[in-house]
């Protein structure tokens, strides 16, 4: 059994019933969760020109391996209704694989911890309230000291 991190993101339509639809269906499919992070507004990153993001991170239990993980949040972002407009651009819903357990792995379709972990405050401050003294698998840091250094991007909980 291992422990997951997810974040969850939200910001075209019902933001926060695309993220309760989410939460849902993380207790199928070879999933249990356990504990789920406040909801955040959040700036856009990456892309600014878009709408804020709802933003939370979820703790999950799961004997899926990786690679089974990552086809099954697909499977559920595509069964919420997910559309890509452009890349990092618009989307009803957003699930992403930050941690399993202490994995390090890299291969073209899945990097797990995920690679822009560290830089996201939308991220980082969530999973903060769920696991501040998690380290990262690759730099050792933790999450609360990785939060200390995205402080100047702006996330509000609500
Ligand atoms: N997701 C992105 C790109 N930018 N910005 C915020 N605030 N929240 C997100 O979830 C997000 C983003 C790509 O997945
Ligand atoms: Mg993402
Ligand atoms: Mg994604």
């Amino acid at each position: 059994m291992k422990i997951v991190y997810l974040s969850l993101g939200s910001n075209v339509g019902d933001r926060e019933q695309h993220l309760a639809r989410a939460r849902e269906r993380l207790n199928a499919g070879g999933l249990r969760l356990l504990r789920a992070s406040a909801l955040y507004e959040t700036e856009p990153r990456d892309v600014p020109d878009q709408p804020w993001f709802l933003n939370q991170v979820v703790e999950v239990e799961t004997r899926l391996f990786p690679k089974q993980l990552l086809e099954q949040t697909q499977k559920m972002e595509r069964s919420l209704g997910r559309i890509r407009t452009r890349p990092k651009g618009p989307r009803t819903i957003d699930i992403d694989i930050l941690l399993y357990g202490d994995t390090i792995l890299s291969t073209p379709g899945l990097e797990i911890p995920h690679e822009r972990l560290a830089e996201r405050r939308f991220v980082l401050e969530p999973l903060a309230e769920l696991a501040a003294e998690l380290r990262h698998p690759r730099t050792g840091a933790t999450v609360s000291e990785m939060l200390a250094r995205v402080q100047n991007q702006r996330v509000e909980r609500i």
